[in-house]
Order: C-alpha cells, then sequence, then structure tokens
C-alpha cells in the first residue's frame, strides 16, 4: 500500500493517524514538486486526477482520493483497532466535527493559504482580518460540540481526532505566527483543554511533530530563497 501525502498538509495527516493506530504499513510517497504548480504535479496527475493529497493506492493498484473516503475504507478494511466509537450518537458526534472542520474551519482558512502562498507585498490587510474572523466563527462551532474527555469523542482516540488536530495546529500556531494575530486559544475554553489534553496522545504527538518540522522546514526554504 502507499499513500501520497506531504507532512505540511492536513488531509493527509489524518490518513497517518488512521495508519499509526491500526499500524498499517504503507510507502509514503511526497509527489515531487507538489506544491508548486499544476504542471509541475506531473505523473502525480495520473494516480489522482483531482490534483491533491492525500491518495491511497492498494498492491494492486486501485487508488482511493479524498482524506475522509480513505479514512473509511481503511477503517472497514482494517476494524481493529477501532477508530469509530461503538455506539450510532458517538459515531455521528465523530462526522458532526470532521465535517465543522471540512466545511466551515477549512473554507475559512482558504484565503490565508492563498496569502500565504504569496509575496507579503501583496497581501490585503482586510481580507486577512476577515479570513482570521471567520476561522474564529468556525473554531466556535467546534468549541460546541468537541467532548471534554480529553479527546474530540468520547475517552478514545477517533477518526474526528484525525480530523480536528492538524486544523488546530494551523489556526492556533501557524496563522497567528504567520499573520501577526493573536492566537485564538484563549478564547475557547474547552478547544484549548482538548488541545492540552490530545497531545499526550502518543500518535497524535507523533503527528503534531511531524507536521510542526514539515512547516518550519517549509518557512526555511521559503526565508533562504527570498534571502537568495
Ligand atoms: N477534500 C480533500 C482536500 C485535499 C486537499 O485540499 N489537499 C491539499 C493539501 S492540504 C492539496 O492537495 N492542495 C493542492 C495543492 O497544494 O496543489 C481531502 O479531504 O482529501
Amino acid at each position: 500500500m502507499k499513500l501520497y501525502q506531504t507532512y505540511t498538509s492536513p488531509f493527509p495527516t489524518r490518513v497517518r493517524l488512521m495508519l499509526y493506530a491500526k499500524g498499517i504499513e504503507a510507502e509514503i510517497i511526497e509527489p515531487p514538486g507538489f506544491h508548486s504548480s499544476a504542471e509541475s504535479k506531473g505523473d502525480y496527475m495520473a494516480v489522482n486526477p483531482i490534483g491533491r493529497v492525500p491518495t491511497l493506492v492498494l498492491d494492486d493498484g486501485r487508488a482511493l482520493p479524498e482524506s475522509e473516503v480513505i479514512c473509511e475504507y481503511l477503517e472497514d478494511a482494517y476494524p481493529s483497532p477501532s477508530l469509530r466509537p461503538a455506539d450510532p450518537w458517538g459515531r455521528a458526534e465523530m462526522r458532526l466535527l470532521a465535517r465543522i472542520c471540512d466545511i466551515y474551519l477549512v473554507m475559512a482558512m482558504v484565503p490565508l493559504f492563498n496569502a500565504a502562498g504569496r509575496s507579503r507585498k501583496t497581501w490585503d490587510a482586510g481580507r486577512i482580518a476577515a479570513a482570521l474572523a471567520e476561522v474564529e466563527t468556525a473554531l466556535g462551532y467546534l468549541e460546541d460540540y468537541i467532548g471534554e474527555g480529553g479527546y474530540a469523542v468520547g475517552g478514545a482516540l477517533t477518526q474526528a481526532d484525525g480530523a480536528i488536530v492538524p486544523q488546530l495546529i494551523l489556526a492556533f500556531e501557524w496563522a497567528p505566527a504567520l499573520f501577526g494575530a493573536p492566537s485564538p486559544l484563549g478564547r475557547h475554553a474547552k478547544l484549548a483543554a482538548y488541545w492540552s489534553a490530545i497531545q499526550r496522545d502518543p500518535i497524535v504527538a507523533r503527528l503534531i511533530a511531524e507536521t510542526r518540522d514539515a512547516i518550519s522546514g517549509e518557512q526555511a526554504k521559503a526565508r533562504a530563497a527570498r534571502a537568495g
């Protein structure tokens, strides 16, 4: 099995949580030239015509895009240990939290991702402030529904943690640092308690460390490119 992905991206991180938690062996492949341009994605477009990461490729060559679909596939194909709550209501809560991330939080972040990819000289302060306000609203939705037992739902790791944690790295750390805004952490008490507790889970700690390393690596490359 192969996972095409990049370590800076939140969606593949959600899939790696499944691989690590279930002990599934997969070759991790970072498509060369991925984040630069559509043209530079080259052969990767044949693997995933949508042109996004992640893509899971099975040993027989079948390829599956879309992080949530991949996670559901892995859960069905490798049911133990389960990353779904046992009861229907818990499963609904897990899917709700993942959906809030995908629809509200990620969409709110898009203008910030776009700005990050462009020179600071082109940044529109009004647009950035509006996007940060949208992020704040979406974090409020997560605050309404996040579990209070140290995990997103109930007392154990589920797919919802995989959806939420990478987005919180971006919302709590990456965006405030890049755009010089105060971290939203202090404004969402339940999310702050979750953030502090979830980092004690060893699988989540590994994912966070991988993401932070990848983000600082990219930032160092960007600084070197600007300097040179
Ligand atoms: N809905 C997709 C979203 C995947 C996505 O947008 N991935 C980003 C990276 S986080 C991507 O590949 N963007 C295209 C690019 O960087 O060129 C999923 O859940 O897998």
